[in-house]
């Protein structure tokens, strides 16, 4: 049987037909007929299947560590949370969401602490994602209105891609970019990113700016516009205000362009190209993310690259506008129901009086609440100060995720009442739960997600649930009904909730505000199951939905007019110090998503790169006398990180590249947030994530090794470096320590109490032992240089083995005697194509993605790889 559902990691939200066998998803494919991604799948979509299961789940609620029914945990937490607002008020209660929630969930969550708690400390990971673009937004457009849709960057002629790198983290678009080029050879892409990244395998011109000069660079850009004569005067006059405001505040910040290059970090022709490019196109795209967003101006840069989209009239009509792109599956979706902090609920917010009425009416909630409450790193300061003292977490890490993690720790262990709701049994965050809710996940929740182009598509129920897991918005309402809120939480299902999301959409709305979907206000069960894709609004109008905003030149300000937003310069909060001296950037690899809850249960994910990193470039490794492959430590006054000098051309001297993804579940030292100053920008409070400031060093183990066990061993390693890579049917840890291991034969007894065989090489400083239970191997521990550590392949085929003979043994002991291929790293997760087999083929004469696809096979499922291998020739 098939069933269609969505994908749930990026904020493209590509269409899924899954492939359903007895009791599991035995396949999935990209739904051909959805518009998002017509038949494709990125690596990660695509291994959708190989990350279910009940392994790992958290599968029981439990109090205080133990296992207890659902009616004791709900009871518990309605009643702790009575008692805390009882003693302490509404405003010592708080909800910490996520954008990986459903649109049902998010909206029952918001409704219960706004509209009857009655305090607005709900915020949401989308903070530390998607709130500049928000505030940017709604500076300019008076809401949250994202103009565009996936097919303007089919029908644009020029896309300027900042701070995204689309080749990873929004792979489907990224491959329609691609197809759009070759359709299109017009088709000009500009990468603004201080980084080479893969997206720069599509780029005509690669801006490596120095990062925080995004603002700069636009405000330059307007000043271009205007000092050129390229200013759309009628679209200006007709539909916009602040202009003069805009133009001299950009106009001030420098005296020449010259100046402003060299501020930026770019030659002059560079950037002038740059500005000739985008003045001289009708259809051009701004698609911006997080090197925008996350970021002390965020706000400003996203008003910045607004700006010059009003000052020229590019907005409305098809390949033209400011597209900031939205990361998480349901980012939109929380969006609408107004998840943060500082919205109400249906793009309302508390800046009005009637809009407070009319939605405390519509709820017909006793409590509503009156002003913004706390956004999310003053939210759990808050926590820690002791004025929070009950918070709900769902959905989101923040034990990882949030910048000074090591703050947020404190705060989660000192709070009176800790509940997470999560669907996996170890996070970081859960570690500091007295109360764990299981969560249905991906493959199991039914309801809708809202991707990048506003467009409503279902998830659906495939599985049953894992355990006693239960739907978010099932154990939301039922919290709500034993606070004594029964009424106004009685869903059976999550079509009601989406229904009176719809209508409250609508609820005195006369085209006042863009967010719409009155049409579904009477949807029923069976229209909801068969729901096709569709971007709001919907309505009356517009009953099939709305590809495109603003084509009338109308916006939501009280003027109707757009608004263009002075933007005056502004550096980065963290800059680098003596003590400090690199700045340190994070972000997202191809493979892996946020802190691995879900990407982390496949080997295959783990392919393209296995162990925590820093990438920098030679002359700064030079300068700190690193080597490629060694262990370095990264430090902050607030916490340290360890991960493996990758040494990159890609680099800008005195920065590095940290991925936000390893945490404390999947090796020592490698929580990034831990090193992230709680710098926000002053309008969104989104966090300063892209620019840190670190000192850097080799960590200079005195032995490194590695160790592979049978996966439920479980072994924690009391050792300055370890990073657990699972493969299949083990799990395989890198190993290194700062201090001596004098004798390591008694160390693994006293760790895997027996050792079976052994062999000690004191002039080489090796050793190798095992573990075997009767004679089916059970562990393997080896000493040995970094650089010797073999790929692991044969060892698994040994663990697979019930009976290991003598010459295994031997084998086994004698490691780097024997012939093992080594794949370099792995390029294609798909068919686990390393780099090493595609520089063959390169050297016989495969000088193209086709080429190498054609003898390798690399490349040719999900694509995703294609920009790697296309840099891999240009080399
Ligand atoms: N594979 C994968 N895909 C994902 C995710 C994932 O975890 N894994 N997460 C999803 C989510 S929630 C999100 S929000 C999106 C994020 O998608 P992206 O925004 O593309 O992701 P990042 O890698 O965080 O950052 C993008 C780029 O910003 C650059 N940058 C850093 N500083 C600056 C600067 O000052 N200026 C400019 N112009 N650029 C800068 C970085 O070098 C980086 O290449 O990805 C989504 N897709
Ligand atoms: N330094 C730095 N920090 C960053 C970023 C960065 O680029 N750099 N990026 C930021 C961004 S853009 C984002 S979006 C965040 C992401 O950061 P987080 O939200 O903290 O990361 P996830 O790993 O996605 O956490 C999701 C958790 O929710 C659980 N989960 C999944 N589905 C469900 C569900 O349906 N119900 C419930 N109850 N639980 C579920 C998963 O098991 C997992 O534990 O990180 C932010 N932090
Ligand atoms: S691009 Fe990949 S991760 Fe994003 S929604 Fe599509 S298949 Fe999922
Ligand atoms: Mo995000």
């Amino acid at each position: 049987m098939h069933k269609l559902t969505t994908c749930p990691y990026c904020g493209v939200g590509c269409g899924v037909d899954a492939e359903l066998g007895e009791g599991v998803v035995a396949k999935v494919q990209g739904d051909k007929e959805h518009p998002s991604n017509y038949g494709r799948l990125c690596v990660k979509g695509s291994s959708l299947h190989e990350v279910l299961g009940t392994n790992g789940r958290l599968l029981s609620p439990l109090v205080d560590g133990q296992r207890v029914s659902w009616a004791d945990a709900l009871d518990r937490v309605a009643e702790e949370l009575l008692c805390t607002i009882k003693e302490h008020g509404p405003d010592s209660v708080a909800f910490y969401l996520s954008g990986q929630l459903l649109t049902e969930d998010y909206y029952v969550a918001n409704k219960l602490i706004k509209g009857f708690i009655g305090t607005a400390n709900v915020d949401t990971n989308s903070r530390l994602c998607m709130s500049s673009a928000v505030a940017g937004y709604k500076r300019a457009f008076g809401s949250d209105t994202v103009p565009c849709c996936y097919d303007d960057l089919e029908q644009t002629d020029l896309l300027v891609l900042v701070g995204s790198n689309t080749a990873w983290n929004h792979p489907i678009l990224f491959q329609r970019m691609q197809a759009a080029k070759r359709k299109n050879p017009d088709l000009k892409v500009v990468v603004v990113d201080p980084r080479r990244t893969a997206t720069c395998d599509l780029a005509d011109l690669h801006l490596a700016i120095k990062p925080g000069t995004d603002s700069e660079l636009f405000s330059g850009l307007l000043s271009y516009i205007s000092s050129e004569d390229l200013v759309n005067r009628a679209y200006v006059t007709q539909f916009t205000e602040g202009f003069n405001e805009a133009i001299s505040a950009a106009s001030e910040q420098f005296n020449s362009r010259a100046e402003l290059a060299e501020y930026c970090g770019i030659d002059l022709a560079t950037l002038e190209q740059f500005y000739q490019l985008f003045s001289a196109t009708d259809k051009v795209i701004s698609f911006y993310s997080q090197g925008v967003n996350q970021s002390s101006s965020g706000t400003d840069n996203s008003n910045a690259i607004i700006n010059c989209h009003l000052a020229t009239g590019r907005i409305g009509y098809p390949g033209a506008g400011p597209f900031s792109i939205t990361g998480q599956p349901n980012a939109m979706g929380g969006r609408e129901v107004g998840g943060l902090a500082n919205q109400l609920a249906a793009h309302m917010d508390f800046s009005s009086a009637e809009a407070i009425d009319r939605v405390g009416r519509f709820w017909d909630a006793p409590n509503i609440a009156q002003a913004n409450g706390l956004t999310a790193v003053n939210l759990f300061q808050a926590v820690e100060k002791g004025e929070i003292k009950a918070v709900w977490v769902m959905g989101t890490n923040p034990a990882v995720s949030l910048p000074n993690t090591n703050q947020v720790s404190r705060a989660l262990e000192e709070c009176p009442l800790v509940v997470v709701s999560d669907c996996m049994a170890s996070t970081e965050t859960i570690r500091y739960a007295d109360i764990c809710l299981p969560a249905t996940g991906w493959s199991e929740k039914n309801g809708t997600v809202t991707n990048a182009e506003r467009r409503i598509s279902r998830q659906r129920g495939l599985l049953p649930p894992s355990g006693e897991a239960k739907h978010d918005w099932w154990i939301i309402s039922e919290v709500a009904k034993r606070m004594g809120y029964a009424e106004a939480f009685d869903y059976q299902h999550p079509y009601q909730i989406f229904a009176e999301h719809a209508e409250l959409s609508g609820f005195e709305n006369d085209g006042k505000r863009d967010f719409d979907i009155s049409l579904f206000s009477d949807i029923t069960e069976t229209a909801y199951d068969a729901l096709k894709p569709v971007q709001w609004p919907v309505t009356n109008d517009a009953p099939y939905g709305t590809a495109r905003m603003f084509a009338d030149g109308r916006f939501y300000t009280p003027s109707g007019k757009a608004r263009f937003i002075p933007v005056t310069a502004n550096k980065p909060k963290q800059l680098p110090t003596p003590e400090l001296p690199y700045v340190m950037n994070t972000g997202r690899l191809r493979d892996q998503w946020h802190t691995m809850a879900m990407t982390g249960r496949t080997s295959r994910l783990f392919s393209h790169r296995d162990e925590p990193f820093v990438e920098l470039c030679q002359a700064d490794a030079q300068k700190e006398g690193i080597v490629e492959g060694e262990l370095v430590k990264l430090s902050h006054p607030q916490g340290e990180y360890i991960g493996r000098a990758r040494i990159t051309d890609d680099q800008r001297p005195g920065e590095l590249f940290v991925p936000m993804h390893w945490n404390g579940e999947f090796s020592a030292k490698a929580r990034m947030g831990v090193l992230l100053e709680p710098v926000t920008d002053p309008i969104s409070g989104q966090p300063e994530s892209k620019h840190g400031r670190v000192a850097i060093e080799a960590l200079n183990p005195k032995w490194q090794g590695w160790f592979i066990c049978q996966a439920e061993m479980k072994p924690d390693f009391p050792v300055t470096y370890w990073t657990r890579v699972p493969k299949k049917e083990t799990e395989f840890y890198y190993l290194a320590d700062t201090a001596e291991l004098d004798d390591p034969l008694q160390w693994c007894r006293d760790k895997f109490g027996e050792v079976d065989i052994w062999l000690e090489d004191k002039a080489e400083q090796s050793f190798r032992a095992a573990g075997l239970q009767g004679e089916k191997l059970q562990w393997a521990f080896f000493i040995m240089p970094y650089g010797q550590i073999p790929s692991t392949g044969w060892l698994e085929e040994m663990f697979a083995e019930t009976e290991l003979s003598l010459d295994q043994r031997r084998f086994l002991l004698s490691v780097t005697g024997c012939e093992i291929e080594d794949p370099g790293s792995i390029i294609c997760s798909c068919y686990q194509v390393g780099s090493n087999a595609i520089e063959d083929a390169i050297s016989q004469g495969c000088c193209s993605a086709e080429a190498l696809g054609e003898k390798l096979k690399c490349g040719t499922n999900c694509g995703s790889c294609i920009p790697e291998l296309n840099a891999l020739i240009a080399k």
